[in-house]
C-alpha cells in the first residue's frame, strides 16, 4: 500500500464515479482542502481499510499522521467542528436543521433512482461496470470481461432489481428523479445554490446523487441536459467553487422553493424511513412497501438508515426551542412531522455508530455481499 503523500494532508480512498467519493470530493474542494484520490481497489486497498476503518464502503480518508475516517455525513460533521473556517454547515440553527435533512434524503432516498439509472439500462451498465473493472477490480486476476459481468450481476441483485425495484415499477422509480430535476431546475433557474449566491451543505448532499450518477451516467445525464439544464451547470459551478474569500452569501430563512423537495421528502423519503424501522424491528431482512404509488417488492432492511432516523430526531431535538417551533410548523406543512416520529422507539441502541467518522459499526452496515 502506497504511503500517504507529504504533499496533501488526506489520502481519498474511493472510485472517480462513485455517489459518496463525489460528494466529499465536493466538500473538500469548496472547503478548499487539499487531497489525493486514490482508487479503492478491491485486491489492494480494500482490506487495509476494513482494518482501520471497519468496512470497505467509500470513500475513506487516511490522514497523514495515520488517522482514518469513513461515512461521508458524520466525516463532513468532523471537518464543520475541527475546522470550522470556511463554514459550509449554515450558522443559522433552522438553516443548518433543514439542510441535515436535506443532504439526509439526497443520500438515502435519492440512491435508489440513482443506482437504477446506473445499472438497470445496459448503457449505464456498460459505461460504470468497464470503468469500476478497471479502477477497483485492478490486479484481480480474472478476466476483463468477466470482472464487469460480475460488477453488474452484483450491483443489480444489491441495488436495483434485487432491492425492490420490480420491472412494473421502473417509472415510478424514474418519476422521482424527474420530479427532483423540476424541483431544482426551478430553484437554479433564480438563483447559484441551494441556499443563495454561496454553496452550503445542502449542494454538498445534493451532490452526491446528481454530480457522480444523474449528470455523469448517460440515460439520466441527457434528461438532465434536456430538461434541466440550470441543474447540470450548478454541477460543474459547485465543483469549480471555492469558499475561501467567496463574496456570497446565503438568504435568510428556508427558501419557500424548498417547499417542493421538503413535500418529497414528508410523503416519500420518511415513509421509507418508518416501513425500513419496521422491518428493522420485525427482523425482516426484506419487506414489501408502498411509496407514493410505486410498490417496491422485497426492498432490503437498513440499518444504518434506522441511524439516519435518530440523528435527524437527535438534530430536532438539539434545536433551540423557538427554531423547534419554527421547524415543526415547516416539517408539519409538508408532511414530515408525523412520519418524522411515527415510531416513537426505534430499534437501536443509544451507543450504535459513536464511534464515527473513526469506526463504523460493522452491524449496522448491510452492503451486499
Ligand atoms: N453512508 C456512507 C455510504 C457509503 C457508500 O455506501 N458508498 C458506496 C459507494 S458510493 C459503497 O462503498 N458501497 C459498498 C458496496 O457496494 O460494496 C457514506 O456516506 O459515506
Amino acid at each position: 500500500m502506497q504511503a500517504p503523500d507529504p504533499a496533501f494532508p488526506l489520502t481519498l480512498y474511493g472510485s472517480s464515479i462513485s455517489y459518496f467519493t463525489g460528494k466529499l470530493e465536493n466538500y473538500l474542494r469548496v472547503k478548499g482542502i487539499p487531497y489525493r484520490l486514490q482508487a479503492l481497489t478491491s485486491r489492494r486497498h480494500a482490506p487495509r481499510v476494513r482494518a482501520m476503518t471497519g468496512s470497505t464502503q467509500m470513500p475513506a480518508v487516511e490522514f497523514a499522521d495515520g488517522r482514518w475516517m469513513s461515512d461521508s455525513t458524520p466525516i463532513i460533521q468532523w471537518f464543520e467542528t475541527t475546522y470550522p473556517d470556511p463554514v459550509v454547515t449554515p450558522v443559522d440553527p433552522l438553516q443548518r436543521f433543514f439542510s441535515l435533512l436535506l443532504e439526509d434524503y439526497a443520500d438515502e432516498w435519492l440512491w435508489r433512482p440513482a443506482m437504477h439509472y446506473r445499472w438497470y439500462y445496459e448503457e449505464g451498465a456498460r459505461f460504470a461496470s468497464c470503468h469500476l473493472a478497471n479502477e477497483v477490480g485492478d490486479g484481480i486476476p480474472v478476466p476483463a470481461f468477466l470482472k464487469r459481468w460480475s460488477i453488474t450481476r452484483r450491483q443489480r441483485h444489491g441495488y436495483t432489481a434485487g432491492d425492490g425495484i420490480v420491472p412494473a415499477q421502473v417509472p415510478g422509480v424514474e418519476a422521482i428523479y424527474r420530479r427532483n430535476l423540476q424541483h431544482l431546475q426551478a430553484i437554479f433557474a433564480t438563483r447559484p445554490f441551494l441556499l443563495g449566491a454561496k454553496p452550503s451543505l445542502a449542494d454538498i448532499g445534493f451532490s452526491g446523487p446528481i454530480f457522480r450518477h444523474f449528470a455523469l451516467d448517460p440515460v439520466p445525464a441527457e434528461i438532465m441536459r434536456q430538461q434541466a439544464p440550470a441543474v447540470y451547470e450548478w454541477a460543474a459551478r459547485l465543483w469549480n467553487t471555492r469558499l475561501e474569500g467567496h463574496p456570497g452569501s446565503l438568504l435568510s430563512g428556508i427558501p419557500g422553493d424548498w417547499g417542493p423537495i421538503l413535500d418529497e421528502i414528508g410523503t416519500h423519503y420518511l415513509p421509507y424511513l418508518c416501513a425500513n424501522v419496521e422491518a428493522v424491528a420485525a427482523g425482516h431482512k426484506r419487506f414489501d412497501v408502498e411509496i407514493g404509488g410505486v410498490q417496491y417488492r422485497g426492498a432490503r432492511w437498513s440499518r444504518y438508515r434506522v441511524w439516519c432516523l435518530q440523528q435527524l430526531r437527535k438534530h430536532y431535538t438539539a434545536l433551540p426551542a423557538t427554531e423547534q417551533e419554527a421547524a415543526q410548523s415547516l416539517l408539519r406543512r409538508h408532511g414530515c412531522w408525523e412520519p418524522l416520529w411515527r415510531h416513537p422507539e426505534l430499534p437501536i441502541g443509544p451507543d450504535v455508530c459513536s464511534r464515527l467518522p473513526f469506526r463504523v459499526d460493522e452491524k449496522m452496515i448491510d452492503i451486499y455481499s
